[in-house]
């Protein structure tokens, strides 16, 4: 078994033992009351799931095992002199909640990079799609060609017992991500780059062989990419992306299945989508002021007109979160410290001055501040990433490290089949009849 397979073995097992004790004491418990604003609204705020790897503080933002962007950036191991930690380190954290050692996340580098080869079949399913396909279609489409390799799937038909599901799904799981960067490289130098495809290089890390496979190589790019695949990994268990994988997870569907749901969801422009709409947008209104650098009372009267046309501000808000996203301030302080220069990203950073209190003063927005969409867009333009389209995939390459961690964990928990209640608006109309007070 190798080491991080050991370890995970060794911790989810405990974790197990402890956790059938504690329903079996607490299980009726109450944790949570439910009032109907919530059921009409999106859910917002039930406590319904366990989510291991990662959890998310209104005011204070993501925390993963207990440690904020400043704490990891602090703690976790970089390899090859990057200036910024590698997503590698990440996942094995949120996989066994310890920090590994620098020996520990090259050993993980060098084990996906093993891993890492995809199938033929999926190029030519690629191969047969439009190249104007959107690149999330292709991704998640090429993520569902390569379930013909799933372990799990495989071994669950030939009568795998359910103590084993954690090992396959481990397995798939390992697979995929290894795989991820070549797939979404492969889509984007198809799309964009004439079909024009860049040799990986095994010497390098997942992030910097990922900017490499990209074509754009520079060490700050493959710092940026370090950083952007270490931070949008993970948002706890209850945004579209993370319970899409989870709940078609519960169903026993393997790590390919699940992860392309999760896919499928983060392709939402409410969602994972919102990076492409940020820097859109922005370009849009570039255009229309007819200026790179427009003024604040510009942008101010751009962004009032975008809500008077029943446009949401993209980037801006969050369901959960109610101050700036440490996701965007990491990226902030990347962009200050590597590319304060540049303009796009000086548009960014006035839009942070001037959107919240338009917001604000709507009266109905929960969270006036910018989310993590907000800033990724400006600094890949800087790096000559233009093709905004292909941003999302960008996300979803890291997005599995914390929904693929998790779901592990669901399998090794054996986390049973999700299936909440829904109810009828006659049912509810019925409900308040009968527990009229006055
Ligand atoms: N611009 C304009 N109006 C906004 C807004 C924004 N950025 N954010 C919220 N609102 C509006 C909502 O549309 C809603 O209006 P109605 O009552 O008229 O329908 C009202 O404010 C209340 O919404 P909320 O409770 O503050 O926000 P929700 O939890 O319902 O939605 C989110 C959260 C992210 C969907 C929303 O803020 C939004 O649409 N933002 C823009 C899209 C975006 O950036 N998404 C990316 C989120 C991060 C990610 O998942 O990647």
């Amino acid at each position: 078994m190798d080491p991080l397979k050991e370890k995970f073995h060794e911790k989810s097992v405990a974790v197990r033992k402890d956790l059938r004790s504690l329903v079996k004491q607490h299980g009726s418990m109450v944790v949570d009351q439910v009032v109907l604003g919530q059921v009409y609204g999106g859910m917002r705020g039930i406590k319904g799931m366990i989510w291991e790897t990662s959890n998310l503080d209104p005011i204070k933002g993501i925390k993963f095992r207990g440690k904020s962007i400043p704490e990891l950036q602090e703690v976790l191991p970089r390899l090859h002199g990057s200036t910024e930690p590698v997503p590698e380190g990440l996942f094995w954290l949120m996989m066994v909640g310890e920090v590994p050692t620098a020996e520990e996340a090259q050993w993980l580098s060098d084990e996906w990079e093993r891993r890492r080869k995809i199938p033929e079949h999926t190029l030519q399913v690629l191969q047969s799609l439009p190249v104007d396909t959107h690149p999330m279609t292709q991704f998640s489409i090429g993520v569902m060609s390569m379930q013909t390799d799933s372990v799990f799937a495989k071994e669950y038909f030939e009568g795998l017992p359910k103590s084993d599901f954690w090992a396959a799904c481990y397995e798939d799981s390992m697979n995929l991500i290894a795989r991820l960067p070549s797939l979404a490289a492969h889509i984007y130098r198809r799309a964009y780059h004439s079909d024009n495809h860049i040799d990986p290089d095994a010497s390098l890390d997942w992030g910097a062989n990922f900017a490499h496979m990209l074509g754009h190589d520079t060490e700050s790019f493959r710092n940026f990419m370090r950083l952007y695949l270490t931070i949008h990994a993970d948002h706890e268990g209850g945004n579209a992306s993370a319970h899409s994988t989870h709940l078609v997870g519960s169903t026993l569907s393997d790590a390919y299945l699940s992860f392309a749901a999760g896919m499928n969801a983060l392709a939402g422009p409410l969602h994972g989508l919102a990076n492409q709409e940020v820097i859109k947008w922005i370009f849009e209104m570039l255009e229309d002021l007819g200026t790179e650098d427009p003024t604040k009372e510009q942008i101010a009267d751009f962004v009032q007109r975008t809500l008077d046309a029943g446009k949401v501000i993209p980037g801006y808000g969050h369901a959960v979160l109610r101050q700036p996203d440490p996701r965007f301030v990491a990226q902030k302080e990347f962009a200050e410290k590597n590319l304060s220069d540049s303009g796009i990203v000086q548009v960014v950073w006035k839009l942070f001055d001037v959107v919240p209190p338009i917001l604000q003063g709507l009266g109905k927005v929960k969270n006036p501040w910018p989310n993590v969409d907000a800033h990724s867009g400006a600094i890949l333009v800087h790096y000559g990433m233009k093709e905004f389209r292909f941003y999302t995939v960008l996300f979803g390459v890291s997005r599995a490290l914390g929904v693929l961690a998790a779901l592990c964990w669901s399998r090794a928990l054996g986390f049973p089949l999700e299936r909440p209640k829904s109810v009828t608006s006659a049912w509810i109309s019925d409900y308040i009849e009968k527990n009229k007070t006055d």
